[in-house]
């Protein structure tokens, strides 16, 4: 390693004690001291991703990119998640949580409503959206936080006229699919987990494949856009008792849409 690529050189350009001593030598206890430093810069690499988790960093401090998913850890700090559930749990006095069912009618593990001009609805009819809750009421409007969070992280994008509202118990998980019944695929969609660790799988733009999973905690916000916006993804399961933030446990996922 040179100094140019040693990672500590602006915190102590002089007075390195793990370089000072011995830059001038090539040896052996030089690479040793060199493997050394790249293990203490990977490991705090590692510290500084775990701490940014627990003291919610805003969203642009700590991104990460999985197969074009983006992923913001801790977008909504503590509060705001609890405030959040507050405004769900006003949308699901009008709009009550369904269990849908496939269009060859097996029921879906989770339980879904909706906030915004459209929801989604699944049943013997097919898949698509509608501007009424199955009992007939319209849906209720989509909260302001969850506009601000868009047009935070995806400005350029029009307005999302869908949040869909998806309930996981701990026995509850979601296939592998793509989201393609909008009209306009280049619009992103914008995904935000509530409640407990869910294991997001990751694969690929058609089925099949390799894929890549990684836990969403409460807070988190996963941005699907450009490539990841027609990868299929799903959800395996649920880690039971990983969060505090729903008093009975489980996991909400609401994803922001553009219908039309
Ligand atoms: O629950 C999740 O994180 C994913 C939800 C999802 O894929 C969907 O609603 O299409």
């Amino acid at each position: 390693m040179s100094r140019d690529e040693d990672p500590f050189r602006h915190l102590a350009p002089h007075f390195n004690p793990l370089f000072f001593p011995f830059s001038g030598s090539g040896g052996y206890i030089r690479r040793q001291l060199d493997a050394c430093k790249r293990r203490i810069y990977r490991d705090f690499l590692k510290i500084r991703y775990v701490f940014a988790q627990w003291l919610h960093y805003p969203c642009h401090m700590t991104v990460l990119r999985v197969r074009d998913f983006e992923i913001h850890p801790g977008f909504f700090a503590p509060d705001a998640q609890r405030a959040l559930v507050e405004e769900l749990r006003d949308i699901l006095s009008v709009a009550p949580l369904v269990q849908p069912v496939t269009p060859r009618g097996t029921p879906m593990s989770v339980r879904m409503s909706a906030a915004g001009e459209y929801g989604w609805i699944s049943d013997r009819k097919g898949y698509r959206y509608e501007p009424q809750h199955p009992s007939g009421v319209p849906w209720p409007p989509i909260p302001a936080r969850l506009i601000d969070m868009w047009q935070t992280l995806v400005p350029d994008a029009r307005l999302p006229q869908c949040c869909l509202i998806n309930w996981y118990d701990v026995t509850a998980k979601m296939g592998m699919h793509q989201d393609r019944d909008e009209a306009d695929l280049t619009q992103p969609v914008v995904s935000v987990s509530l409640g407990d660790d869910g294991l997001f799988r990751m694969g690929n733009s058609t089925r099949g494949g390799k894929t890549e999973s990684v836990w969403l905690r409460s807070g988190d916000v996963v941005v699907m856009g450009g490539d990841a916006r027609l990868t299929y993804h799903g959800i395996d399961r649920i880690r039971p008792n990983s969060s505090a933030l729903l008093p009975k446990g489980g996991r909400i996922n609401l994803t922001l849409r553009v219908v039309t």
